[in-house]
This record gives C-alpha cells, structure tokens and sequence, in this order.
C-alpha cells in the first residue's frame, strides 16, 4: 500500500460529512501503523470534533496511536477554533508521520499547522493526491481564495435549446428524475437563488422535498422590491435573503438586503461571503443565468436537455467551459461543465 492508496481512504471518509460541515471543509483522516490501518474519521459535523481526534479516538489500544502515520486530507489546524488545534494533538499522540493532500487556505490555519508538526519533530509530506482533494473541497477552496460562494448554474433545456414557453412557462422539461437530484444538490449546497420572474411566475418553494436533508438558504434578488408577499419564497420557513437596491430589513427568517445597483453582483457575492454561504446553486431564470455567466462568475454548470421540443420560446444560455462528465437521467441527458478561468 502506497501513501496514495491511503490518502484516498481518507477522501472517501471526508465525503462522510457532505451537507452537515459547511463552512468547514470536508475532511477525512486515517492512521496506519506497520501496514495496518488502526483508526479512521472524519469530521461529521460543523462545531464538532475534527477528522484527526475522531480518527484518534477511535483507536482501541492508543499507545499504538505513538509512531503511527496519519493520513489527512487537509492540513491538520493549529488554532482555537471550536476545538482545540489539531495539530497540538498530533503531536502529543507522538505520531512518527504525517501525509497531507492540500494546505489550508483559511487565514487562521494557512500552513501554520504543517509548521508546528515539522517544529515538533514530525515528518510532514503534502501534495499527495492534492488534485482530488482540491476537487472534494472545491467549495471551501474558492470560498477562502476568492472570497466568494462556490457557484453552481442549473437550468434544463428542451432539445431545441429552450429554457421556456415564449409565456415563460417552463413546466415539464425535464422528468421526475431529474427533481430528484436537483433536490438532493439543494440538500448539500447552503443556498439556492433564483431572479425576480422565475420566483414570481414559478412561485418555487426551493425547500428539499423529494430528498431527505436540510433546506438551503433561499436567495432572490428583486432589485426594486416588486415581488408580492405572498410567495413561496417569502412564507418564512425558511430564511430567505431578497437582494435589492431599496432597503435593508432584517426579520425572523427574512432579510431585505441592499446592495449598490452599480455593483449589484459583486456586492451581493461579498454579503453572501460576509454571511459565510459557500456554495450557492442559481436555478434561474435566463436574465439571472446570464448575469453571472457575463461576469464569468460561476464554476459549475450542470445542464438537463429533454428530448422535448418547444419550438418556439426563451433561448437557453451558452456557457464557455469544459464538459467534465455526462448522465442519462431516464431519458435526459445531464452535462456537468466546468468552468476553467473562473472569476
Ligand atoms: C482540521 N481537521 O477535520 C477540519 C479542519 O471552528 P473549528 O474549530 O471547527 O475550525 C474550523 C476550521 O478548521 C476550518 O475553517 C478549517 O480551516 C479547519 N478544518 N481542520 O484539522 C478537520 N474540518
Ligand atoms: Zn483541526
């Protein structure tokens, strides 16, 4: 077994704690000893114990933990944070090893947890399988590095490349199945936005109902405050943040945020960093789709095409990325794109 092969048990481990960690990042953590893996963990819960202190609690005989190697996706912190450092317990349980795939962008952390282990004596290799790891916290990563929420665009568009009736009616593209999994994307990103036609002509709920998870954060913007009360959106079950250019309101569950008309988008992404939301699925419409797509603001499209046709209607977006994976969902074809010079 090479340090590769272990550090990819970490990875899988971290993926453990998908919907319950942000704004933490995912985090897995293996210790080996002699070839035999002892422990394993994984931080499950934002607030809670770190991959490292569960792996390490979860040894059965501890004094195996002195001249084991520990395997850990990110680097292992060295603040007070919610709990104690990392670090600080590494080097008390005497591990002899310490094999990290990526450093932690976040300011408190930021290589001083790699510095404290090699200061204790601690041998300390990074950049094993940095790629996938980049790419399992790739919400985290952007967030600390440009200060924004990850941005993910969904739409479904019929064969004919329509994302609507020329009404703007889009009922019925794409299948039972498809909701399904765009239900489950809103149970593992914190927040889901839509523009001001789509949340008053659709009426969403943008809540979780086919899946079983916790409801995103649900964004709107309506610059001039036109929307009607009685929406969906605004029947505070959930917190809702409107983005307009008017007022700033605070209520149970709902904000009225204002934002500069001039900088509209950027303001909004730098109050949803402020807010600490880190990854953010934009469901619609074309105007709002088209807004972050001219700015060149988002890192994931994840396109449904149905075999339907509408002949007619609102021309769906065209975004400039790379095709990474392809699914057939019962019939409609899923393209995730990504995005490779992101702003
Ligand atoms: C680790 N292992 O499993 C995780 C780390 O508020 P706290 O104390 O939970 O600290 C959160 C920060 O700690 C988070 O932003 C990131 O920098 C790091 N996460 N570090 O050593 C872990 N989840
Ligand atoms: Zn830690």
């Amino acid at each position: 077994m090479t340090d590769e092969h272990y550090m990819q048990r970490a990875l899988e481990l971290a993926l453990g704690g998908e919907g319950s960690v942000s704004p933490n990042p995912l985090v897995g953590c293996v210790l080996v000893q002699h070839g035999t893996i002892i422990g394993e963990g994984w931080h499950r819960q934002f607030g809670h114990a770190h991959a490292e202190v569960n792996a390490i609690e979860s040894v059965a005989d501890k004094q195996q933990v002195a001249s084991a190697t520990a395997y850990v996706n990110l680097e292992p912190c060295s603040h007070f944070g919610k709990t104690p450092p990392c670090a600080d317990r590494l080097i008390k349980e005497k591990v002899a090893r310490v094999v990290i795939a990526n450093e932690d962008p976040n300011p408190l952390v930021n290589g001083g947890g790699i510095k404290k282990l090699r200061e204790a004596g601690i041998e300390v290799v990074t950049g094993v399988l940095e790629g996938r790891g980049r790419e399992l916290n790739r919400r985290f990563f952007v967030f600390h590095e440009k200060q924004r929420p990850y941005i993910i665009l969904k739409w479904a568009q019929t064969f004919d490349r329509l994302l609507a009736h020329p009404n703007g009616d889009s009922k019925w593209i794409s299948n039972e199945y498809a909701r399904q999994w765009v239900h489950r994307w809103r149970a593992t990103e914190d927040a889901v936005l839509v523009g001001t036609k789509t949340a008053a002509h659709d009426n969403p709920q943008l809540t979780v109902r086919d899946w079983t998870g916790r409801h995103p954060v649900r964004i709107v913007f309506d610059r001039f405050l036109r929307l009607p009360e009685n929406l969906h959106v605004f029947d505070r079950k959930q917190l809702t943040i409107c983005y307009n250019v008017l007022r700033h309101e605070e209520h149970p569950q709902l904000v009225l945020a204002r934002v500069s008309e001039e900088n509209f988008l950027a303001d909004v992404l730098h109050d949803l960093y402020q807010r600490r939301i880190q990854s953010v699925i934009v469901e619609g419409g074309a105007m709002t789709l088209s807004l972050f797509i001219e700015a060149g603001c988002w890192d994931e499209a994840r396109v449904f095409t149905s075999p339907r046709t509408f002949g007619k209607g609102i021309a769906a977006p065209a975004v400039p990325g790379r095709r990474i994976a392809t699914h057939d969902i019962q019939g409609d074809r899923l393209d995730i794109i990504k995005n490779e010079s992101p702003s």
